[in-house]
């Protein structure tokens, strides 16, 4: 029991407002990719973070607590195509102060859709993390809708020649079929059980 004792903290629109943290994962990627589900399916709980079938729904950072100062972080997706230019740049800022500003020890989860593939948007957002130094690791969702005859390795490897990391660094998962979490979860337990 640990990632299960997860509880919501708060939502923030203000990076700025949150107070310090020992470490968090900081959970990305387009909107409606399912980093809520994802979120849920790590703490192994059912409704932790709020799902949405409508994309561009979360608006505010999400933080969530999985022990004192110990944080899974969910932010806003990016992608949503109904947002204006204001709201666009509202988001960058937001990030930014979220991701690069806050000093905590971080680690991000880039989560991409394993049907679709990557998109643009995501490989913008490694590059910026790279620039930034922030690690980052790769979360291939809604691998149920990948078809029977689909290597994951095999994906995992080009995922992983996509992103330019090492392929330990990317996982496979299904939120809906609660898949590929045991590899998830531990990496997940180690970063946040990490002295401060
Ligand atoms: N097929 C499939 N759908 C999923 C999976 N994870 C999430 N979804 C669906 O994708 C939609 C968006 O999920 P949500 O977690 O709210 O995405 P978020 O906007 O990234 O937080 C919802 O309709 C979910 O049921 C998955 O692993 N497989
Ligand atoms: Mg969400």
């Amino acid at each position: 029991m640990f990632l299960e004792k997860t509880e919501f903290f708060r939502a923030e629109s203000d990076a700025a407002k949150l107070p310090k943290s020992i470490c968090e994962i900081i959970l990305s990627g387009r909107s409606n990719v399912g980093k809520s589900s994802v979120i849920n399916a790590l703490c192994s709980r059912k409704n932790l973070a709020r799902t949405s079938k409508t994309p561009g729904r979360t608006r505010s950072i999400n933080v969530y607590s999985v022990s004192m100062g110990r944080w899974i972080i969910d932010l806003p997706g990016y992608g949503f195509a109904k947002v204006s230019a204001k709201e666009k740049e509202l988001w960058r800022v937001m990030i930014e102060e979220c991701i690069a500003r806050r000093k905590s020890k971080k680690t991000v989860y880039i989560i991409i859709d394993a049907f679709t593939g990557p998109s643009e948007l995501d490989f913008n957002m490694a590059e910026w993390l790279n620039e930034c130094k922030i690690p980052f690791k790769i979360v291939a969702n809604k691998c149920d809708k990948l078809p029977a005859n689909v290597d994951l390795s095999e994906l995992l490897e080009k995922i992983s020649m996509y992103f330019e990391i090492d392929k330990e660094f990317v996982f496979a998962v299904s939120a809906r079929k609660k898949t590929g979490f045991d590899k998830l979860k531990a990496d997940a337990v180690k970063f946040l059980k990490q002295a401060s």
